[in-house]
């Protein structure tokens, strides 16, 4: 029988689980399918941990999430096309959820696709190995609840282990003289931490623009970002605002690109994360940067080194949920058959048309479009259940208009799904207002 590894049991890995369940479900053989999952629950980044540094076996905590974290796009924009807000909660809810409100989805579709079987929870994958004459995988897991490492025989697998884990951590002069706190972006977990005090936040990306406005949010003194390339550009509250790029530090005092200095008592650096297989050797292993057109995957799915092999999410992401659907369903039917490669020369020749084009790309709107297309791309040759690209690249752009116009307030705005038709409700409360991040608070009428 053929067996798939699937190596992550995040949004990613849940996706491949399903595309396999789903196809049985409408009466198809399916392989054997193995999901090793490091942590002791499933959910992926959406499965809150307290902890940083290394968790109750000494393995580097995989979390990257923080308390109070909603949402940072529509929900309209993630859904799942097989399985829809509507039908978990059972009414229509706003548009941009805690945490907790998303985990909760995420995991009312696996448990109703009965998949949890599959899964070995506390599970690390070490190492994949590919043996070139019988053409099969050995995986080495450690049952860390058992403390017992085997290996097993794979024809496929399919690594989604995410890429927002291992930090990216740069040096700047001075640090080690630093008086106060410093940490990365992975190692956030409560603003209030950071109440009353003056933070000083590296970078100008998705976790700069929360972290700092979560810090403002629970009541730090002053939010300092610092950028290298070029500002925010965000209308920002008055305590609240963009430097160029950091260059030294000296006790509690940080000095600035343009001559400018300021006194902090934190520093965290949102400086992104780094694409890290520890568990791959060479000739596996995917190296790029953190991009909409990953380096090596053809369909930005297949490694382009081994066609066995197969990666889920490791674009950057706009599109996110339902993007790693579309990948693992495409996957999942070139794993049974039914999709058939074609030669690698037109695989090539498909990777350069995304690659030139992304290199186009000048702005978000343009990349949400592109994004886009490549969904649609992948959509037009699987059984998912089709949905408006369009209509989404659209409530995208909304969205964008919404940070424009208030970065404090976007949250307030609510969206069509384009899964169901129906309007959201706005949410009872404003961003800036609401403290509670809880699910039973979120869902309150
Ligand atoms: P992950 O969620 O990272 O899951 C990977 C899984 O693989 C984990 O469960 C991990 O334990 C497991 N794993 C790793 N290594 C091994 C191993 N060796 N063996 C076994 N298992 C392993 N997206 C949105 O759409 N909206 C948001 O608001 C949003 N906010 C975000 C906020 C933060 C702070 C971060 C970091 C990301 C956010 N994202 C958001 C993007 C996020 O990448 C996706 O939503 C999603 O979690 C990616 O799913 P994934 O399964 O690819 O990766
Ligand atoms: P991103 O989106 O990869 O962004 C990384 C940021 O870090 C980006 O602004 C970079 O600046 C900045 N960076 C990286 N290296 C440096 C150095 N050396 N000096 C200064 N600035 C640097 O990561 P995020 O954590 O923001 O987002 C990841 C995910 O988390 C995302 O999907 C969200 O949904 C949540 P640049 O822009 O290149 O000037």
């Amino acid at each position: 029988m053929t067996r798939v590894a699937v190596i992550g049991a995040g949004p990613s890995g849940l996706a491949q689980l399903r595309a396999f369940q789903s196809a049985a479900q409408k009466g198809a053989e399916i392989p054997e399918v193995v999901c090793y999952e490091k942590q002791s629950d499933w959910g992926g980044l959406w499965n809150y941990t307290w902890r940083t540094g290394l968790d109750e076996y000494g393995e580097p905590v995989h979390g990257s999430m923080y308390r109070y974290l909603w949402s940072n796009g529509p929900k309209e924009c993630l859904e799942f096309a097989d399985y829809s807000f509507e039908e978990h909660f059972g009414k229509p809810i706003a548009s941009y959820p805690p945490r907790a409100v998303l985990w909760d989805y995420i995991k009312g579709r696996v448990e109703k696709a009965d998949v949890r079987k599959w899964v070995r929870f506390s599970t690390p994958v070490r190492m994949v190995r590919f043996d070139e004459e019988t053409k099969k995988f050995t995986v080495t897991a450690h049952d860390r609840a058992q403390d017992r490492m085997y290996d097993e025989e794979f024809d496929y697998v399919v690594v989604a282990s995410g890429h927002f884990s291992t930090p990216n951590v740069p040096y700047f002069e001075g640090v080690k003289t630093f008086n106060g706190r410093v940490l990365h972006a992975h190692d956030f977990r409560d603003a209030l931490e950071f109440k009353g005090k003056d933070v000083l936040i590296v970078g100008r990306s998705y976790s700069a623009e929360d972290i700092g406005s979560q810090c403002w949010k629970y009541g730090a003194k002053s939010v300092t970002t610092s950028y290298r390339s070029k500002p925010m550009g965000f209308k920002w509250p008055d305590n609240f605002e963009e430097r160029p790029l950091l260059t030294r530090l000296e006790n509690k005092t940080a000095h600035f690109l343009d001559g400018s200095s300021k006194e902090v008592d934190a520093l965290i650096l949102c400086t992104g994360y780094q694409h890290h297989f520890p568990f791959l050797p060479d000739d596996l292993r995917l190296k790029t940067a953190n991009r909409l057109w990953a380096d090596h995957l053809y369909k930005g799915v297949i490694f382009d080194k081994n066609p066995q092999l197969f990666y889920i999410g490791m674009q950057d992401q706009f599109y996110t949920f339902n993007m790693f659907d579309v990948q693992a369903w495409w996957a999942r039917d070139v794993m049974m058959g039914r999709i058939k490669l074609p030669p690698e020369e037109e695989l090539q020749a498909n990777f350069d048309m995304w690659r030139a084009r992304e290199e186009t790309l000048e702005d978000a709107e343009q990349m949400i479009w592109y994004q886009g297309d490549y969904v649609k791309e992948l959509l037009a040759e699987t059984d998912y259940p089709s949905f408006d690209i369009e209509g989404t690249n659209k409530t995208f752009m909304e969205w964008e208009h919404h940070k424009a116009e208030n970065i404090m307030g976007f949250r307030d705005h609510a969206y069509r799904s384009l899964m169901t038709g129906n309007m959201s409700p706005k949410h009872h409360t404003p961003w800036v207002e609401a403290l509670d991040d809880s699910m039973e608070e979120y869902l309150r009428n």
